[in-house]
């Protein structure tokens, strides 16, 4: 196994923009802090550049509230990248702000056309398969479209549900290792990780399973000491990260950052 699903050279950030107080929410729990958003990103990509990452320091946009969780704008793989279709229509043109980064680093630039909508927020890139949760966000054709542009590079699309009321599929779980999940106790319920180890989120600690794996690290939300113990205990090395500002925007680790390992230098 290459292990390409969690080593990774580079990774984009985007600065939060002032604006991030206009950001989408499911629950109104406060506005955000953004002087202590802004000290928790530059933790966030601190623990990236900790782990050997090259990383890729996007300015603020203003004019997107959202545009720091760049993750959804994207699926980024060894031999390519697709550019997404948010199915959150202010979040629509984050996508093409994202394209011409990409396109430093990648020959081929694909595109989700739709009329479709997918948001890589619902897209788990593990060793072998391609898991996309349908959501709010992100539905059937969209799904279907991205799993045509990326059969060209021999990916495999397989479709799941992500939980009633769950913002994004990865927002109850993340990749570990090659045979390995972390997920939410809801998530793992419904059924679709036959074939993985999953590691559960402790009771009421959901928010811990969006984490990343970045090389040698599980960099998770602080906040959340029970799973953090059950991940060291299974031999993980954990990171943790401020996320009280973003989580008010149902923002979480996985969400700041394209994670990859480019094709060309950039
Ligand atoms: C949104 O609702 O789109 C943003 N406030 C949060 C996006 C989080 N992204 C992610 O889970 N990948």
């Amino acid at each position: 196994m290459s292990d390409r699903s969690y080593r990774f050279t580079h990774a984009i950030v985007r600065a939060p923009a002032d604006s991030a107080t206009a950001g989408l929410r499911a629950v109104d729990s406060g506005a955000p802090d953004i002087a202590l958003m802004r000290r928790h990103h530059a933790d966030y990509v601190a623990a990236l550049r900790g782990e050997g990452a090259v990383v890729v320091e996007l300015p603020a946009l203003e004019a997107f509230p959202d545009a720091q969780f760049v993750e959804d704008t994207a699926l980024c793989l060894q031999e390519g990248a697709v550019v997404m279709r948010p199915g959150a229509p202010s979040r629509l043109g984050e996508a093409a702000e994202m394209a011409p980064t990409l396109a430093r680093f990648y020959d081929e630039v694909l595109r989700i056309e739709g009329p479709g909508t997918i948001e890589a927020g619902d897209v788990l890139t593990t060793e072998t398969e391609i898991l996309v949760g349908r959501s709010a966000r992100t539905d059937a054709a969209g799904i279907a479209e991205m799993a045509r542009l990326v059969a060209r590079w021999g990916y495999r699309v397989r479709e799941l549900e992500t939980p009633p009321g769950v913002l994004h599929f990865k927002t109850d779980c993340s990749l570990l290792d090659a045979e390995t999940i972390l997920s939410t106790e809801r998530l793992a319920a419904a059924g679709g990780f036959d074939g993985y180890r999953v590691i559960l989120t402790a009771e009421g600690e959901e928010a811990a399973a969006n984490a990343i794996r970045f090389n040698g690290a599980v960099i998770v939300p602080d906040g959340f000491p029970r799973t953090a113990e059950r991940l060291a205990k299974a031999g993980y090395r954990v990171v943790s990260v401020g996320n009280s500002e973003c989580a008010k925007l149902d923002g979480g680790m996985s969400c700041l950052s394209l994670r990859f390992s480019p094709p060309k230098a950039g």
